[in-house]
């Protein structure tokens, strides 16, 4: 959990552009990409990250720039900004409304008391966990994914290197 508000906020910022990469990668017709038939898309999962960063608004921030939950975008481009809008939206509300000392305290969450600091851990772990969810639909779409902590396949192959197994 963080116990520091610039450790967040430092995280949270590169986490945000590395989802940002990914949702700008996206094209409409790959939002329709399914885990399997009668389960998750991909274009589901996006969206489910965008209403993610909403959660936080039950632990008591404010945040001014988030879109309709309900609403989700058939456009790739939309469900891009939305995410943006968003990530900025959760940036702004944790630095002027939490301090170091928010982070320590407790709310319920799904039942448990959760000290704000973890609640905000989980969020990036969540966020990852999808992203990574969401680069394979994407390759089973046929897009290119975006570097996220390394090189891609791609990168690999441009610098003259044989990709890892
Ligand atoms: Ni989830």
């Amino acid at each position: 959990m963080y116990t520091k508000l610039e450790q967040f906020l430092t995280e949270w910022k590169q986490e945000a552009q590395i989802t940002e990469a990914v949702m700008r990668a996206l094209t409409d017709d790959s939002l329709l990409q399914p885990i399997r038939e009668d389960r998750r898309s991909l274009g589901t999962l996006a969206w489910h990250l965008v209403s993610s960063i909403g959660y936080m608004a039950s632990l008591g921030l404010s945040m001014d720039d988030l879109p309709d939950q309900k609403e989700r975008p058939a456009s790739a481009v939309e469900i891009a900004e939305a995410y943006s809008r968003s990530a900025r939206s959760l940036e702004r509300a944790v630095q002027e409304q939490w301090s170091d000392e928010t982070l320590g305290q407790s709310q319920q969450v799904m039942g448990e008391e959760w000290q704000n600091g973890a609640s905000l851990r989980f969020t990036i772990m969540h966020q990852a966990h999808h992203r990574g969810q969401m680069t394979v639909l994407m390759r089973q779409a046929g897009l290119v994914v975006p570097e996220v902590y390394g090189p891609n396949y791609e990168s690999w192959i441009e610098k003259g290197m044989v990709p890892l197994d």
